[in-house]
């Protein structure tokens, strides 16, 4: 125990002699590496003891406490510090998961009426030691905001994962059930430290395979693992699945071979798992199937799986649909088909909408179906890892958009976050050792998280408290990583997607720009379809006198909408001598806002670069790599963008910004056929 404690000391001052920057670290441990406190208070944490439950999760809070505290004060507390005090109490006020924080009698406690509780009071603890504060000076009252805060994997059974940037699947289907690697519960533990509750572990371009009992088996040796952490595991179905693996000639949901089919299913996989989840489906939407294909309604769909799976769990349906067939603006089709349909949908079934009309840009407007079902409970889908934002190479904290996401206003009884009833999240997660394939991009999981379980919360708050806890704790660290990360995500949108521009992206794979790709085989898959440049004008009418998407909002709202010029392009078709509120015209401000992202991102550089003293090397080398190659790429994308417009419009760039590196041509000319994720 001394030799031990000894080694701690010597450690210690080994890394603050080097100013804690010496040790290398891999990533691995997240937001949750505990580095030890240097200047604790003298309220030292001591003892942790549990009363009132004994259950697995109640035990993990206990030994997730007192581990997390040897490791923050390894030096101990002088005269045994102040004990913490799990309790589990009854008090039919405060809601699962709930918790609260206070000086007690004889120490601090963590008082909660839930199991979950108790965790979520103990990571919340932790959380504010974590960022140096005293422990006497803590009180917390929480409950999350939502009861369901879940992550949505793409991933595949064959480990590859859709839009994922972070290396192969963390799920081991091949070795499951017999072997479960110790990353699932590293995965929990990770998850429950930010209040998410529910996975669905995969793709929702689906396998029916999923549904079969030797995968019913691996989906049960997660959900056991998972479970202690106050995790659910919910499975993305094939709607097909009767047809696909249950021998039915049909999959039609009105059929009553049908519903016993999915009926028997859900009672095979109950029996399994009491407490799983439920569904997630798409259906009729980039060719997956769906109950269309019989002439039926979504609610038709939805209701059926909810009928099967009755009180026991919940059916989440996407309304990511759009069609070749349809006309009709792409951004218009899922209100279009989904918002009639409000209150016929059962009560356990949630519509999940993502979090804008078209497909997770770096800026959208949000959803119009958001305020719009009343009826229906509606589930905000954002997206986690960075399919349009970079992938994983560019450093985009999420935050700010999320927040954007959450906060807007629907004109229909309250905020985004007001009108849903669920939080998911497209996952970043992969099997790379930092497990987001970025260490930046750690912050987005965490974000979600955040979000999901308080969404009101300021999302520099959140990128200060991930900061400390996963780099540094030292103020002048913080007061300049804070403002760096609450930028990135505007300096994206600039040298990707500015002015309202959208989806202008490379085929298939997403990397890179590519504005003049005109030759796909469905309209809306073509950024020409989304710009509709040519040598007038840019942009989308969706005002009147063109697709009138604008009419799917509160009166009031399209309005603040239309006058909004960061969306300018998004609502509207404008002539390049359209005049801004700041005096430029569109063709003078476009390549000021391409330059103005590449300059910040070369601003992150090198404040990046001054951090190095705080941070241990090898994360520091990671994201300095990062940033360069997000340097050359944001380079690109005003350079190819540029050259674009100007050769569409005729015009030349306006004096004061350089000229693109290379010809169009050569824009025109690169092949990314080994681009992750597709
Ligand atoms: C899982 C976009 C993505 C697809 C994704 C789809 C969806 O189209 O590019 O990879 O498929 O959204 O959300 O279903």
């Amino acid at each position: 125990m001394v030799t031990a404690r000894l080694c701690a000391l010597l450690l210690l001052a080994v890394s603050f002699a080097t100013g804690g920057a010496a040790r290398a670290e891999d990533g691995y441990r997240l937001w949750l590496r505990h580095a030890p406190v240097a200047d604790a208070a003298q309220q030292t944490p001591g003892s942790v003891t549990l009363s009132g439950s004994d259950s697995p999760t109640a035990l993990l809070a206990r030994d997730e406490l007192t581990r997390a505290l040897s490791e923050l004060y390894p030096h101990g507390a002088a005269g045994g510090g102040t004990p913490i005090l799990l309790r589990r109490v009854t008090d039919p006020a405060m809601r699962d998961g709930a918790f609260r924080i206070a000086p007690a009698e004889r120490g601090v406690a963590i008082i909660a009426a839930s199991d979950t509780g108790l965790l979520y009071g103990a990571f919340a603890l932790l959380r504010e030691l974590g960022q140096g504060k005293a422990i006497g000076a803590i009180r917390l009252d929480e409950a999350p905001a939502y009861t369901l805060r879940m992550l949505n994997h793409w991933d595949n059974p064959d480990g590859h994962v859709e839009r994922g940037y972070a290396g192969r699947s963390i799920f081991d289907w091949w070795h499951l059930p017999g072997y479960v690697d110790a990353r699932m519960t590293d995965y929990a533990r990770a998850n429950a430290s930010i209040g998410i509750n529910g996975v669905v572990i995969n793709n929702v371009n689906a396998r029916a395979m999923m549904l079969e009992p030797r995968y019913i088996a691996k989906v049960k040796a997660l959900a056991d693992t998972f479970r202690p952490w106050g995790i659910r595991v919910y499975v993305s179905a094939r709607f097909s699945a009767p047809r696909d693996i249950g021998g039915l000639k049909t999959a039609d949901p009105l059929d009553p071979a049908v519903r016993a089919w999915w009926k028997a299913k859900a009672d095979e996989i109950y029996t399994a798992i009491p407490d799983f989840g439920g569904f997630l489906v798409k259906a009729n939407s980039e060719g997956q199937p769906g109950p269309q294909d019989y002439g039926r309604s979504h609610a038709d769909g939805a209701n059926m799986l909810a009928e099967a799976i009755g009180e026991r769990g919940t059916v989440i349906w996407r309304a990511f649909v759009y069609a070749a067939e349809n006309k009709e603006d792409r951004a218009k089709q899922a209100f279009t088909e989904f918002q009639p349909l409000d209150g016929k949908f059962a009560k356990n079934v949630v519509v999940q909408v993502k979090n804008g009309p078209i497909d997770f840009q770096p800026r959208e407007p949000f959803h119009p179906l958001f305020g719009a079902m009343p009826r229906t409970q509606l589930a905000m889908e954002l997206q986690i890892t960075k399919e349009y934002l970079g992938f994983a190479s560019h450093l985009a904290f999420l935050g700010p958009l999320f927040e954007e996401a959450l906060g807007a206003d629907t004109g229909r009884g309250g905020s985004v976050a007001e009108t849903v009833t669920v939080i998911a999240g497209v996952a970043n997660t992969g099997s790379d050792r930092n497990w987001t394939g970025s260490h930046f991009d750690q912050a987005n999981w965490y974000a979600f998280g955040r979000l999901a379980w308080n969404p009101k919360l300021p999302s520099d708050q959140i990128a200060r408290e991930w900061a400390a806890q996963t780099f540094s704790r030292d103020t002048a660290f913080l007061n300049a990583v804070v403002p760096m990360m609450m930028s990135s995500r505007a300096a994206v949108v600039d040298y990707m997607t500015p002015l309202g521009l959208a989806h202008v992206m490379g085929t298939g794979h997403h990397y890179g720009p590519a504005p003049w790709v005109s030759d796909l085989a469905r309209p809306e898959w073509n950024p020409v379809y989304y710009h509709r440049a040519d040598r007038a004008g840019i942009g989308f009418d969706r005002t009147p006198t063109g697709s009138n998407a604008l009419a799917q909002y509160a009166p009031d709202v399209a309005k603040r909408l239309l006058a909004d010029e960061e969306l300018l392009l998004w609502f509207r078709h404008v002539s390049w001598d359209h005049r801004l509120k700041n005096g430029n015209t569109l063709w003078e401000e476009l390549p000021r806002r391409y330059d103005r992202g590449v300059a910040a991102v070369a601003r992150m550089g090198a404040t990046w670069a001054t951090l190095a003293p705080h941070v241990d090397t090898q994360r520091h080398r990671a994201v300095a790599d990062f940033l360069r190659v997000q340097a050359d790429e944001a380079q690109w994308w005003r350079d190819a963008s540029l050259a674009y417009w100007s050769a569409v419009s005729g015009r030349a760039l306006p004096a004061g910004h350089a000229a693109p590196r290379h010809p169009l041509s050569w824009y025109q000319a690169q092949r990314f056929p080994e681009a992750p994720g597709e």
